[in-house]
């Protein structure tokens, strides 16, 4: 299989699950975010996703699967004893609760700042993100990760918590803490590492 991403955008998310399950045929396969969105491979990537964003996951048979949600959990039961997303009872329905806070709430909620939005709607995206960090601390509590024990939602929550950094967000302190509990885990450092992100 090939997952296309490009340094810290949100494959980042499915690129740390492939850490943490060590799925080993999955190969990375970055995409240039320029003029023409070229694939590393030497493809034209609207031909793979014609939405042309990663992450995209083309499988052994061809078929591209798209949405960082669903991949998160589609590599995640390639490997159901890796235990990273919970398949029964209420703790299921909590995780696709979690996973579609984040994507629709977080994700979509910062994507505007990449857009080099206005002063004036930069700081609305970021009080919005404010208010939305802390319904996520709430969702967390006391727990170390956000359904107990760590799962595809904390590699997705990583994501966008990183992007808070990079535009200058405040985070709450507890989630600041959370943040650096999943970012020293050695798949998010590998998968860090393998981007050519800093892991420090
Ligand atoms: N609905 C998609 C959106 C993915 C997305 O927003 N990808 C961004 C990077 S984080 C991207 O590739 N943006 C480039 C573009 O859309 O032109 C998903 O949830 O996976």
């Amino acid at each position: 299989m090939n997952l296309f991403y490009s340094p810290g955008a949100c494959s980042l998310g499915p690129h740390i699950i492939v850490r943490e399950a060590r799925l080993e045929n999955v190969a990375l396969v970055k995409v240039s975010f320029g003029k023409e969105r070229l694939t590393e491979d030497g493809r034209n990537f609207y031909d793979i996703n014609p939405q042309g964003a990663v992450p995209a996951l083309e499988l052994d048979d061809g078929h591209v699967l798209t949405e960082a949600q669903v991949l998160l959990q589609f590599l995640a039961a390639q490997k159901p004893e890796a235990k990273l997303a919970p398949a029964e009872g209420l703790a299921r329905w909590r995780l696709l609760e979690t996973l579609n806070f984040i994507a629709t709430e977080l994700h979509k909620g910062t994507s505007p700042l990449f857009r080099t939005p206005t002063p004036d709607a930069a700081e609305a995206v970021k009080a919005n993100l404010v208010n939305r960090y802390k319904l996520l601390e709430q969702k967390l509590g006391d727990k170390d990760y956000l359904l107990g024990d760590f799962s595809i939602a904390d590699a997705y929550a990583y994501v966008v918590l990183n992007w808070a950094h990079k535009f200058k967000v405040p985070v709450p302190t507890k989630l600041e803490s959370y943040f650096a509990r999943v970012h020293s885990r050695p798949a998010v450092r590998q998968a860090l590492q393998v981007e050519g992100l800093p892991t420090a």
